[in-house]
């Protein structure tokens, strides 16, 4: 090597030494799609993520958020990651049991019984072990967010117990053990993507779909169902999914920053989603118009002992050993 050219090398890499934190990193727009409406919590997690981003990348780093199946629903949008056409998607993870069965424990009814179990289960080993999973599928998992749990809405009368869901045509998400769960209370049960779910119920197509208070009120579900019932039959988390393909171009130090941000993002998007659950039930019985029941004891006894069987009949398909894992996890968590 030439003696000039040895020496600007050198000091190009002295500069590259002496460049400020942030040199690493380059100017990047991540598009995320989400099923729910702007005006979800989701969006104040995003927020939240896109300050973090702001504070880590000197503002060289943005979050294109589309709302409200904007790109494509929940699976539509998984695969655009998978094949690194799209950057991130929060989705629920009972779309995504066609791509790997282990999700489904997240749909057995009845499984949390609280908030604060569901976050202990995601955010220690369990969930970590259900994130490594979406590897192998081009999917890296930053971390749990909230939809919640989840309640009944129908037009059609007020459901008081079982058998006021029986013949019911209720929209279920895209997976066996809901469409088992509601059929097993002798409901007509509809597998639909979420974006299709309005229009739906406003034509008709179907008399019921269950969601979240929060998820009801901001996706205007009270403007085209009439009766609202607590039914809390499942919870489900939102997993803030970033294409596996996309990520193996990002340095260690843009992964770690993914990672932390979308971290900050849930804390604030929990906390946002559990205060508004209680104003999104007032508003739905109050402004929105819905009539609403609470289950008594025996109702809701009835209700966990007809879906009961779904547990047994999944197993298999779940993994014999990711349900015994679940129930051992929350067994400890709840004996703590
Ligand atoms: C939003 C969905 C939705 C979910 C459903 O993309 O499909 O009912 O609860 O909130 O993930």
């Amino acid at each position: 090597m030439k003696p000039v050219l040895r020496i600007s090398l050198t000091a190009a890499l002295a500069a590259t030494v002496a460049l400020p934190a942030f040199a690493d990193i380059q100017s990047r727009t991540f598009s995320v799609s989400n099923g729910v409406a702007e005006t979800h919590p989701v969006a104040d997690g995003v927020a939240a993520m896109q300050e973090c981003f702001d504070e880590r990348t000197d503002g060289q780093w943005t979050l294109n958020a589309f709302w409200s199946s904007a790109l494509g629903d929940d699976l539509e949008a998984t695969q655009s990651l998978r094949s690194g056409t799209l950057e991130m998607v929060i989705t629920s993870t009972s779309p995504l049991v066609g791509l790997e069965p282990a999700l489904g424990v997240f749909d057995l009814p009845f499984l949390f019984g609280s908030n604060e179990e569901a976050d202990a289960i995601l955010d220690g080993e369990f969930g970590a072990a259900m994130s490594e999973r979406m590897e192998p599928l081009g999917l890296v998992n930053l971390a749990y967010w909230e939809n919640g749990f989840r309640n009944l809405t129908n037009s059609a009368r007020p459901v008081d117990d079982a058998e006021d869901i029986s013949g019911m045509r209720v929209r279920v998400m895209q997976n066996q053990i809901f469409l088992d769960t509601f059929q097993n209370l002798g409901a007509n049960a509809m597998p639909m993507a979420f974006g299709e779910v309005f229009t739906a119920l406003e034509t008709g197509a179907i008399d019921a779909q269950e969601n979240p208070y929060v998820t009801i009120r901001t996706s205007q579900f009270y403007d085209v169902q009439s009766y609202l019932t607590e039914t809390r039959h499942a919870y489900t988390p939102f997993m803030v999914l970033f294409s596996g393909p996309i990520w193996q171009t990002l340095s260690e130090e843009e992964h770690e920053i993914l990672f932390a941000c979308a971290e900050e993002g849930r804390d604030v998007q929990r906390q946002v989603s559990r205060e508004r659950s209680d104003e999104a039930l007032e508003y739905l019985r109050t402004d929105g118009g819905m009539q609403f029941t609470e289950l008594g004891e025996e109702a809701l006894e009835e209700i966990r002992l007809a879906v009961a069987p779904v547990y047994e009949r999944h197993a298999a398909t779940i993994g014999p050993d990711v349900v015994e894992q679940m129930m051992s996890a929350l067994e400890a968590h709840r004996n703590q």
